[in-house]
C-alpha cells in the first residue's frame, strides 16, 4: 500500500495503474477541487451574512439576496471551462448543455453533469448542503460540437461520479468504479486528505430516510414499507430510526457510514418524483453500489440502468443499503 494522502496524490497514484491515461481525468478533477474549494468558502461566509447583514444588504457579490445556487453554478462552469479539460456541461441550473468551444475543449473526450448546490433551500438555516458530479466519456468524436447525446448516457456509463459535502467538515467523496474514497477538507492547507478509504454501507443499516410529512400522498408499497420500518423486531433492529435532513447529500452520506436507506417516491405531489435522474439519481446511485449498496427507481429498476429521455428528468429514488433497499423493493413489488 503506498503512502499517498491528498486527492491529487491519490489521483495520479491511481492513474499510474493505466498506462494509456492522458492526465487528463486528473485536470479534470483539479478544476472541480479548486471550484468546490471557492465554494466552500462563500457557503461558510453565507451563515455569517444571514445572521448580520440586514435583509436587502448586498452581498459579496452585490446581489440583494444571497444566490448562492447560482453563484456556485458560476465557479464549477467557469472552473471547468477555463482549464480546457471537459467539452461539455449540462448542470441543474442551466436550461440546456453547454457547449465548451475553446480550442482545448473541443479536444477533450469527457462531459459533466452536475447539481452544483443540492439542498440549497437549506442555506439559510445553516445544514450541509453539497455539490452532486458526475463524469461522462463522450459518445460523439472528440473535435465536434457536444450534442445531447452525449449527456443523455445512462447512469452505468458513468467514468466517475462524486459529491463534495459542505457540511461539519467539508468532504469530497468519489467512486471511479473502483470502490469510494472520502476526503476531508483541511482549510489551512487547502488540501483534500484521505480520510475515508474504501468506503463500503455497514451490514445491518437501521436507518430510514424520508419527508413522511407526505405520507398521505404515497404509493402503498411505501406506506406499509414505513410501517414496516415503525414496527418491533429484535433481530433487524426495528424500529428503525428517522433521519431527514431535506439535504440529499447529507442523507446520503449519514446513511453511507451508518448503514441506512433514502427514499424519494412518486407522490400526488410529485407523479414524476422530485429528484433529478441525471444530477442526483445516477452519480449518487453509481456511489452507492460501489459502496456496496443498491439504488432503484422501483422494483426490479436499477438507476443505473435507466435510459435517460431529457436533461431534467425527475424520477422516484430508493437508495443506499443493499438489504435494505432489498425490503422497500419488496414491498413495491407486492402492493405497487
Ligand atoms: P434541490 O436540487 O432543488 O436542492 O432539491 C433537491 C433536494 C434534495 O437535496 C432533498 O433530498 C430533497 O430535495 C428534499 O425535498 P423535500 O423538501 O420535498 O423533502
Ligand atoms: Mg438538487
Amino acid at each position: 500500500m503506498s503512502t499517498f494522502n491528498t486527492l491529487s496524490e491519490f489521483i495520479v497514484e491511481r492513474q499510474m495503474d493505466y498506462p494509456q491515461a492522458s492526465g487528463e481525468f486528473s485536470a479534470l478533477f483539479s478544476a472541480l477541487c479548486l471550484a468546490a474549494k471557492i465554494v466552500n468558502r462563500e457557503v461558510n461566509k453565507a451563515g455569517l451574512a444571514n445572521i448580520t447583514g440586514p435583509a436587502g444588504e448586498l452581498n459579496s457579490h452585490g446581489e440583494a439576496q444571497q444566490k448562492l445556487d447560482v453563484y456556485t453554478n458560476e465557479v464549477f462552469k467557469n472552473a471547468l471551462a477555463a482549464r480546457g479539460v471537459v467539452c461539455g456541461l449540462a448542470s441543474e441550473e442551466e436550461d440546456s448543455f453547454i457547449y465548451f468551444d475553446g480550442e482545448q475543449n473541443r479536444q477533450a473526450k469527457y462531459v459533466v453533469l452536475i447539481d452544483p448546490l443540492d439542498g440549497s433551500s437549506n442555506i439559510d438555516v445553516n445544514v450541509p448542503v453539497g455539490t452532486i458530479f458526475s463524469i461522462y466519456r463522450r459518445v460523439t468524436p472528440v473535435g465536434s460540437p457536444v450534442t445531447l447525446a452525449d449527456f443523455l448516457q445512462p447512469g452505468r456509463a458513468q467514468a466517475a461520479a462524486g459529491y463534495v459535502i459542505y457540511g461539519s467538515s467539508t468532504m469530497l467523496v468519489y467512486s471511479t468504479g473502483q470502490g469510494v474514497n472520502g476526503f476531508t477538507y483541511e482549510p489551512s492547507l487547502g488540501l483534500f486528505c484521505l480520510s475515508h478509504p474504501n468506503m463500503q454501507y455497514p451490514r445491518g443499516g437501521a436507518i430510514y430516510s424520508i419527508n413522511e410529512g407526505f405520507y398521505s400522498h404515497f404509493p402503498d408499497g411505501i406506506k406499509k414499507y414505513i410501517k414496516y420500518c415503525q414496527e418491533e423486531d429484535s433481530v433487524t433492529r426495528r424500529p428503525y430510526s428517522t433521519r431527514y435532513i431535506g439535504s440529499l447529500v447529507a442523507d446520503f452520506h449519514r446513511n453511507l457510514i451508518q448503514g441506512g436507506v433514502y427514499l424519494y417516491p412518486t407522490s400526488s405531489r410529485y407523479p414524476e418524483g422530485k429528484l433529478r435522474l441525471l444530477y442526483e439519481g445516477n452519480p449518487m446511485a453509481f456511489i452507492a453500489e460501489q459502496a456496496g449498496g443498491k439504488a432503484i427507481i422501483g422494483a426490479g429498476q436499477a438507476v443505473l440502468e435507466q435510459s435517460p429521455q431529457s436533461l431534467h428528468q425527475r424520477t422516484a429514488l430508493y437508495l443506499g443499503s443493499a438489504d435494505m433497499v432489498d425490503k422497500v423493493e419488496e414491498f413495491l413489488r407486492a402492493f405497487g
